[in-house]
C-alpha cells in the first residue's frame, strides 16, 4: 500500500491523471451563510474570488444544487449522514427552535454513520475544521463521529455569552474535545482554520484524506468578521471582507495542493450551508434565485457548487442536474470504495452527475427532492419543476410571516427567478409532484404526523455547558 501510495505520488508529480481505481483525497469546504450570487463565478461584481473561481475553471459548476434545509444544524445534519434532517430527527431542536442552540440535550445521534466514519472505514484520515453545530456534548462531537481531529467552534459564531449570561458559556474554540480558548476570536477564525487545515493536509499527503472545512464565515451575525489584512478592503463591508478572506482560504488551500502534486488526486467540493440571510442594507447576493436565507426559498436552498477533480469532473462545465448535499455520502463512499451505511439514507450516488455524463437528469427527478422548514414539508422539485405545496398555516411562508401559503408551480431551471407560475398551465405536473411530496411524508413525516423511517435524535440528560 506505502508504495503505491509512492507511485501514485509520482504520477501527480509528473501529471498524470488520476488513475481509475485510486481513492481520491476529498475536501469538502462548507461556509456559511453564503449565498449563491456572492461569487465570481455566479455574478458577483462586488466580490474579488479568483481562487473559487478557478474551481469552476479547473472543474464544474453546478447550478441546481441544494441543501437540505435553509439553516445551519439541519443542513449539517442531512450533509454528515446522506438522509432528510426529519430522518434523523434534527429538523428541529429539543426545544423547538430552528437550529441546535448551545447547552443543548439534542445532537446527531451517536449511532447515525457519518460521512467521516465512512471514509474512516474505506482507511481514510479525517478532520473537521470549523464549525460543526450537530451537538455541543462530548457525545455528539465530531471527535466521536468519525473526525480523528477536530478544530474549530461547536455552534454559530453568533451564540455569545452576553445573549445568554444565565445559561450560555463564552464562544469555546476547541482543538479535539477541549476548549482552548474561550471566547473565541472571531476576526482571525479564518486564519487559523486554514493553517490547520494546511497542516492536515501537507501531514496526511501520502494518503487518502478528508478534509471537512465548515468555515465559520460569513456566518450568522450582521457583521461578519475577518482578519486585518481584509478588514475594510472589499467593496461590499464585511459582509464582503468575509467572502473575500475565504477566497483567499480556498488559494491557500489549491497552492499547497499544487506544492505538494496532490491536485490530480483531491477532489474539492465547494459550496455554502444555505443561503444569504435577510438583512438591511442587503449584504449577501442569492441571485438569481428569489428569497432569502432559513427558509424553503430557492435562494434559502439552491447554492453555489464547484467540484474540482481533474481528469475526472469535466473543466468550465456548467451542470444543472439536481443534486443535494444528501447525495454527497453515497456518492463519496462510492468514490472511496467504503461500504454504505445499513441504515436508510435518503441520497444517490450521482457519480454519472460529476462526471458529466448528464447535465440535465437525476435520480431524484422520479422521486421529487423534498424542502422542509423545521417539520413542515413545504415544497419538491423534480426535474424542471418546483412546486410549492399549499399551507394553511406555514410555520413561515417566503416572506417570513407566518400564515397560509397557496399552492405555486415553477419551472426554476427555465425560470430560476421564479417569474412565472404556472400551475394552471400544467395540471399533471402538479399532480405528479403532490403524489412525489405525499410519498415523501409517508416515509419519514410531515408536521405532526411521524413517519416510519424517522429515527431518533441523540439525547443527554444534564447537558453542561463547554468550559475551558
Ligand atoms: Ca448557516
Amino acid at each position: 500500500m506505502k508504495s503505491l501510495a509512492r507511485l501514485h505520488l509520482l504520477l501527480g508529480l509528473l501529471g498524470v491523471a488520476a488513475l481509475p481505481g485510486r481513492q481520491p483525497n476529498i475536501i469538502l469546504i462548507y461556509v456559511d451563510n453564503l449565498g449563491h450570487g456572492d461569487l465570481g463565478c455566479t455574478g458577483s461584481k462586488r466580490h474579488r474570488t479568483p481562487h473559487v473561481d478557478r474551481l469552476a475553471q479547473e472543474g464544474s459548476r453546478f447550478t441546481s444544487f441544494y441543501v437540505a434545509s435553509g439553516v445551519c444544524t439541519p443542513s449539517r445534519a442531512a450533509l454528515m449522514t446522506g438522509c432528510y434532517p426529519r430522518r434523523v430527527g434534527l429538523h428541529v431542536s429539543a426545544t423547538g427552535g430552528a437550529v441546535l442552540q448551545p447547552v443543548a440535550a439534542r445532537g446527531l445521534h451517536p449511532d447515525e454513520v457519518t460521512l467521516a466514519e465512512v471514509l474512516k472505514s474505506a482507511g481514510y484520515a479525517t478532520a473537521c475544521i470549523g464549525k460543526w453545530h450537530l451537538g455541543d456534548q462530548p457525545a455528539f462531537l465530531p471527535t466521536r463521529q468519525g473526525f480523528d481531529a477536530f478544530y474549530g467552534i461547536p455552534y454559530s459564531d453568533d451564540m455569545t455569552r452576553d445573549k445568554r449570561p444565565d445559561a450560555w458559556p463564552e464562544l469555546p474554540l476547541m482543538r479535539g474535545e477541549k476548549v482552548i480558548e474561550a471566547p473565541a476570536d472571531r476576526d482571525t477564525l479564518v486564519q487559523r482554520c486554514t493553517q490547520e487545515a494546511l497542516h492536515f493536509i501537507q501531514a496526511q499527503q501520502a494518503s487518502p484524506f478528508f478534509l471537512y472545512l465548515p468555515h465559520t464565515m460569513p456566518g450568522s451575525t450582521p457583521h461578519p468578521f475577518s482578519s486585518a489584512a481584509f478588514r475594510g478592503k472589499s467593496a461590499n463591508g464585511s459582509y464582503g471582507d468575509a467572502v473575500e478572506e475565504l477566497d483567499w482560504s480556498t488559494g491557500e488551500i489549491l497552492n499547497t495542493l499544487d506544492r505538494l502534486g496532490i491536485a490530480q488526486h483531491t477532489l474539492i467540493i465547494w459550496t455554502s450551508d444555505n443561503g444569504a440571510p435577510r438583512r438591511s442594507p442587503p449584504q449577501g447576493s442569492n441571485a438569481p434565485y428569489r428569497g432569502w436565507g432559513y427558509d424553503t426559498s430557492e435562494g434559502a436552498m439552491r447554492m453555489p457548487c464547484l467540484m474540482r477533480w481533474p481528469g475526472v469532473i469535466p473543466a468550465g462545465q456548467v451542470n444543472d442536474a439536481l443534486c443535494t448535499t444528501l447525495d454527497l455520502l453515497p456518492t463519496l463512499a462510492a468514490l472511496a470504495g467504503a461500504t454504505l451505511p445499513e441504515r436508510e439514507i435518503d441520497g444517490h450516488d450521482i457519480r454519472p452527475i460529476l462526471r458529466g455524463e448528464t447535465a440535465d437528469r437525476s435520480p431524484w427527478d422520479e422521486k421529487g427532492f423534498c424542502f422542509y422548514r423545521m417539520g413542515q414539508m413545504q415544497a419538491v422539485r423534480a426535474g424542471d419543476w418546483k412546486l410549492y405545496l399549499p399551507l394553511t398555516h406555514a410555520l413561515q411562508d417566503l416572506r417570513g410571516r407566518s400564515g397560509p401559503v397557496p399552492l405555486a408551480l415553477y419551472d426554476v431551471r427555465h425560470d430560476p427567478g421564479e417569474q412565472h407560475e404556472v400551475s394552471a398551465q400544467h395540471p399533471a405536473i402538479v399532480e405528479r409532484l403532490t403524489r412525489l411530496a405525499q410519498q415523501t411524508a409517508e416515509r419519514i413525516g410531515n408536521e405532526d404526523h411521524p413517519g416510519p423511517g424517522q429515527r431518533p435524535a441523540g439525547h443527554v440528560e444534564n447537558p453542561a455547558p463547554l468550559l475551558p
